[in-house]
């Protein structure tokens, strides 16, 4: 895979910014709802997907009565000019809006959700902005702690999640995100220990020509 780190100092110019998308879902058609973000954030005007993780099958994370989540990670390079805020923004906001397509709607922190599209890492950019409306959760109105939130990258609880770790060591094992001192594999590594064997379990290998896990 090509150095996640280079695109970044083009990123005033119009360049590529090497980015890494979480994904998650537990309603309905997990699996199939993920597989078809896949392709609709490859269908985004600028924003080519470069890789992608096996998919998991991961235990909840801060509201333990829900369904299981299925997770995974996307490499994207999307194409950015400008201010690295003002375009992680704009990312951010198209993204919202494929989760609202997949059926998305208010509901409460952590809950069940039919699409998450979180944005873990922007190429070397660390960045920490209000969000004007259109880039606000999709919980925003049911939840006003969510309303207020910073869009904060690297994403703040990417340290913390096996669910996101897991997918993104697949994808970028050796990667250090700036403000970190250690690698995603130490650090999934570290958090795997403290997790039961089951939290997070792979269940399939990405299949690029049939644009699905198998
Ligand atoms: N997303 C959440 C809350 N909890 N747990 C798992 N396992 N996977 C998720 O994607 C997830 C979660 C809110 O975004
Ligand atoms: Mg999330
Ligand atoms: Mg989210």
């Amino acid at each position: 895979m090509s150095d996640p780190t280079a695109a970044s100092a083009h990123s005033r110019g119009a360049g590529r910014v090497r980015t890494y998308l979480g994904l998650g879902a537990n309603v309905g058609d997990a699996a199939g709802t993920l597989a078809d973000a896949v392709g609709a954030i490859d269908g985004l005007e600028g924003i080519a997907v470069r890789d992608v993780s096996r998919l998991f099958v991961t235990a909840p994370w801060g509201v333990p009565d829900q369904p299981p989540f299925h997770n995974a990670v996307v490499a994207v390079d999307v194409r950015a000019r400008g201010e690295p805020a003002a375009a992680a923004l704009e990312l951010l906001a198209r993204l919202k809006t494929l989760e609202r397509a997949a059926g998305r709607h208010a509901g409460p922190r952590w809950g069940p959700r039919a699409l998450d599209l979180d944005l873990l890492l922007f190429g070397r950019h660390r960045i920490a902005v209000e969000r004007p409306p259109d880039a606000r959760s999709n919980d925003a109105g049911s939840d006003p702690a969510k309303a207020a939130r910073l869009l904060e990258v690297p994403h703040r609880d990417l340290a913390e999640r096996l669910f996101v770790l897991a997918p993104l060591a697949d994808l970028a094992a050796r990667l250090v995100p700036p403000g970190w001192s250690e690698t995603i594999e130490t650090r999934r590594r570290a958090v795997a220990a403290t997790e039961s064997p089951d939290a997070v379990v792979p269940v399939g290998e990405w299949d690029a020509a049939g644009v699905r896990w198998r």
